[in-house]
């Protein structure tokens, strides 16, 4: 299982081997997380989705492109579920973290740095985005040795130490 580290920070600085992207299933770019990507990771970002992804990925899934100009080597993009339109299937946000450690396994990712997936703009509640990050990302055989959970403000930290104080 892979190590858990709780950050605040923007996930754009991370210097892990991969970052995951909160995308939607257009797979074109967006606000959030994934507008921050798209821009700190410049064009190539968004040429290589359109390449890989021509339709666009699946809420759940995960897919991986180049990160650009990044630090990180690889984007790993995930569609959340968006919460404020109905889509309220834990098992769904918990199969975006899953998704990703597959994806990071098939990339020969050590180190991750992920956001809480579908806790901004689609909504999911933050108490318990945190908790099926931790539950998840702690709970999933991986060869990702380190997984830093990137929190953008104090709430998100705050959410993320207490679900790691219960795990
Ligand atoms: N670094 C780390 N965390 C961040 C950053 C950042 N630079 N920016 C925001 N967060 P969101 P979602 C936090 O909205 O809810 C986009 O338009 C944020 O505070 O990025 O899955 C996509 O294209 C929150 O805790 O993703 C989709 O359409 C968490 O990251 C949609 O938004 C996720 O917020 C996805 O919405």
């Amino acid at each position: 299982m892979p190590r858990l580290e709780l950050v605040r920070g923007d996930i754009t600085r991370e210097a892990t081997d991969a970052v995951v992207n909160a995308a939607n299933s257009a797979m074109r770019g967006g606000g959030g997380v994934d507008g921050a990507i798209h821009r700190a990771g410049g064009p190539r970002v968004l040429a290589d989705c359109v390449t890989r992804f021509p339709r666009g990925l699946a809420t759940g899934d995960a897919g991986w492109t180049t990160a650009g100009d990044l630090a990180a080597h690889w984007v790993i993009h995930t569609v959340g579920p968006n919460y404020r339109r109905g889509e309220r299937d834990r098992g769904l946000l918990a199969s975006c973290y899953r998704r990703s450690l597959e994806v990071a396994d098939e990339l020969g990712v050590r180190s991750l740095a992920v956001p809480l997936i579908s806790a901004g703009i689609y909504g999911w509640p933050l108490q318990d985005a945190a908790d099926v990050a931790v539950e998840t990302l702690g709970g999933t055989a991986s060869l990702v040795r380190e997984v830093r959970i990137v929190a953008f403000d104090g709430a998100a930290h705050d959410a993320v130490a207490a679900a790691l104080a219960r795990a």
